[in-house]
């Protein structure tokens, strides 16, 4: 795909899926570190940064990572070139990550993604930033892939409110319109492809279904340097997600 590709894409449906954009080398150096920082760091983190299905003695049920920059290796790979051309390619500006995380949906474990916009997490005008998301597992219908409601990222922001789902605090609360159930598309990846997303674009997963297969993925958000944050808003989602965590937080 070229770049002007990759961008109409991105602009016409609020997503584009690009595959193996990483040399093999890179994408064993990169899956080395996440099995590193999960055997070695995650046992010494807050229950803020590591989020478990069941709860720490059980670490197979581990579904969720935020905050990973505080490792030196995911520090220096949010300035990874690859990643980094491709996220302002599409933002036509120089951007810079904002959020370094990881998630999964461990087999047959009642995991959904709540339909969301990121943006309204982030509370960002104009919209100028987007998620990379890189599959580490085959990732399709049958374990959770991601859906997009292609086309969305045109239409603003939903109205969200509170869910269960710990790590997504919010989910649209009129999610399942006929527009958006027509306009819905689900994504198959295969490790090391990647899915691009917008910042406005509705997205959610369902649980995943499968006895043995993971879903784990690899993501970073990148916003451009014109974004310009709503602080009475994000302040307002901060103290919403941070009451949610410590209600649902399992230690
Ligand atoms: O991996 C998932 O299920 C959700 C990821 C997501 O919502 C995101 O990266 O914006």
């Amino acid at each position: 795909m070229t770049d002007q590709e990759l961008k109409a894409t991105y602009v016409r449906d609020g997503f584009v899926i690009v595959r193996q954009p990483l040399k093999a080398a890179d994408f064993a150096e990169l899956t080395s570190n996440l099995d590193r920082y999960i055997r070695d760091i995650v046992p010494g983190l807050p229950p803020s940064d590591a989020f478990y299905h069941v709860d720490r003695s059980k670490p197979e049920s581990l579904k969720q990572m935020q905050r990973m920059e505080q490792d030196a290796f995911f520090d220096k790979y949010r300035f990874n070139p690859v990643w980094k051309k491709l996220a302002e390619t599409i933002l036509g500006e120089e951007a810079h990550v904002s959020g370094v995380e990881w998630f999964n949906k461990p087999p047959e474990t009642d995991h959904i993604t709540p339909a969301h916009q990121d943006n309204y997490y982030f509370c960002l005008n104009p919209p100028q930033v987007l998620t990379i998301w890189m599959a580490l597992d085959r990732v399709d219908e049958a374990n959770g892939c991601l859906r997009y409601v292609k086309g969305s990222h045109l239409r603003g922001i939903r109205p969200h409110g509170r869910t269960q789902t710990l790590g997504f605090s919010q989910g649209i609360v009129d999610y399942g319109t006929d527009e958006d159930l027509a306009n819905e598309v689900t994504t198959s990846l295969q490790p090391g492809d990647i899915t691009i997303h917008h910042g406005n674009t509705i997205h959610r997963a369902d649980a995943n279904q499968t006895a043995n297969r993971q879903r784990r993925s690899f993501a970073m958000v990148f916003q451009g340097v014109s974004c310009v944050r709503d602080e009475v808003a994000f302040a307002r989602y901060k103290a919403s997600s941070k009451a949610h965590e410590e209600r649902l937080v399992k230690t």
